[in-house]
């Protein structure tokens, strides 16, 4: 049994009730470690710790932090081996995809904020002849920050990396669902040398440690990523207390596919939007709107491919898809793939859980499962399923598919595909989504505004985003 500590106040420690929770090992089923199911009085120990850093980290130059941070970067890309192997066991994830993904975007998140910080600068306004105002954004204090289970560390460090970068200290809670790679991370803070207090991480449930941490009134910013139930009562105890929220929620993303795009990337590039992480990130296209003169084209080579798509163990470098994350997550997907067939959907592949050999035989494995002939109205193509089920729906007209993409209550991302650039700009600008690609899918530059519109969120990530909901402004106007 492998069992993870809590990382409060430079320390690895158990947690103060003395009791685990089971940690599970998805491509096989089985438990495989503990973690510390911590409550309100471990959270208060990291709260208090944090505070106590919290002038000395704040006072630091921006370069005193960034060193530090480069370090913890530096260690993240040394282990990387070691890092990707947790995490896919963590996840199911394919290895190969932690160690291409996962794991280089958790060091890049750190060393991207620890250079940024350096080159954040504020504005001055002159009112000529009158006055000049100047603006300045210091640290707040303690953040909290929660994390979701799909992308562990990659999401885990989003958040943090800008929260210590702007000068605050952190109470962080990784999924419990998918620890190992955080508690790793504050194996790495150590040895990098981070003060005590700058990072306590707290491991456990996300009503008892979650909850303590957006309930308190010394953590006065919250970055939170994951469900939308979530992040609405999340949202009702923080917001009497004004805490500044960052909120990062679901999607139920369109995929639009019109008759003049690149069919062959449109193609291939979809089968990744789709199936990735085996279709648990938030910016997975799940509805895919084909253009009518292509739709048949599309729709038999897209199930052509997917049909060959191979699930098998995540270490398998052979493998497409691994397992989901848990079996309650596959319970649910495969009760929306019912659903599906209830609404009067098609199964044109997959659609069923996969037994594999052996030792894998429990483990959590669906099939890439492609619908088609539903209402775009309907419950399967409006809530979010987070796995890997898309449904295909024909279009006729720019108006159709933009009511029919619009017409969710969710606004995180969008694709595009069509090599008319007029169109391009026309539909983005009518896409009620915050991140929108054209001809391409994930395509990341960490600069740029990362959030959603609607029930999928509050406020943005990333770049200078990240470093103005992190930092409080002050602006300064002095009479000239
Ligand atoms: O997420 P939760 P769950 C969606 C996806 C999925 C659904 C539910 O549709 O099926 O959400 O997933 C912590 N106060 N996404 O239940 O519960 C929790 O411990 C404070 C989309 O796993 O939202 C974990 O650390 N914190 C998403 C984190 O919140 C609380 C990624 C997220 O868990 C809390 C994941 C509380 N009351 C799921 N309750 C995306 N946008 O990427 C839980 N938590």
């Amino acid at each position: 049994m492998e069992r993870i500590l809590n990382y409060i106040n430079g320390k690895l420690v158990e947690p103060k009730s003395g009791n685990y929770l089971d940690n599970y090992d998805p491509s096989r089923g089985v438990v495989y470690g503990e973690i510390p199911d911590s409550d309100r009085e471990d959270v208060k120990e990291a709260i208090t710790a944090a505070q106590t850093a919290f002038p000395e980290w704040s006072a630091k130059s921006n370069e005193e932090r960034s060193r530090i941070m480069m370090r913890i970067a530096d260690l993240i890309d040394e282990n990387l081996e070691k890092l990707a192997l947790a995490e896919s066991k963590d996840n199911g994830k394919p290895l190969k995809l932690a160690r291409r993904v996962d794991i280089p975007r958790a060091s890049s998140n750190f060393r991207f904020f620890a250079t940024g910080v350096i080159h954040f600068a504020s504005e001055s306004h002159l009112m000529e002849g009158e006055a000049i105002n100047y603006t300045t954004r210091t640290p707040v204090g303690v953040a909290g920050c929660i994390s979701p289970w799909n992308l562990p560390l990659y999401l885990f460090t989003w958040k943090i990396a800008p929260a210590l970068a702007a000068g605050n200290t952190v109470v962080a809670k990784p999924s419990e669902i998918t620890p190992m790679t955080a508690f790793l991370l504050s194996e790495l803070c150590i040895e990098a040398g981070l003060p005590s207090g700058v990072l306590n991480i707290v491991h456990g449930l996300g009503p008892k440690v979650g909850q303590a941490i957006v309930e308190d009134p010394d953590v006065p910013l919250i970055s939170f990523t994951g469900g939308t139930a979530t992040g609405k009562a999340i949202a009702a105890t923080a917001a009497p207390m004004f805490k500044k929220l960052s909120l990062e929620l679901g999607g139920k993303n369109p995929n639009i596919i019109f008759a003049d795009c690149d069919f062959d990337n449109a193609l291939r590039i979809s089968v990744q939007s789709s199936f990735a992480n085996q279709g648990q990130i938030c910016l997975c296209g799940s509805r895919i709107f084909i253009e009518r003169p292509i739709y048949e084209k599309f729709r038999d080579a897209f199930v052509e491919k997917v049909n060959r798509l191979k699930i098998g163990p995540p270490l398998d470098e052979s493998s497409n898809l691994g397992a989901v994350v848990s079996k309650q997550h596959m319970e649910k997907v495969l009760s929306y793939i019912d659903l599906a067939k209830k609404e009067g959907g098609k199964i044109l592949a997959g659609g069923n859980r996969v037994e594999l050999d052996g030792e894998f035989s429990e483990g959590y494995y669906l099939e890439p499962t492609v619908i088609e002939g539903l209402d775009y109205q309907c419950r399967t193509n409006q809530e979010e399923i987070f796995g890997p089920v898309v449904t295909l729906t024909p279009f006729d007209s720019e108006e159709e598919v933009l009511t029919m993409a619009n017409s969710t209550e969710y606004g995180l991302a969008a694709t595009i595909w069509t090599q008319d650039l007029t169109r391009a700009h026309r539909v983005s600008h009518k896409l009620k989504s915050g991140i929108i690609w054209v001809n391409c899918w994930l395509l990341r530059d960490l600069r740029t505004p990362f959030g959603g519109m609607k029930k999928s969120g509050v406020g943005r990530e990333g770049g200078w985003e990240a470093l103005k909901f992190f930092t409080e402004t002050r602006n300064v106007c002095i009479k000239l």
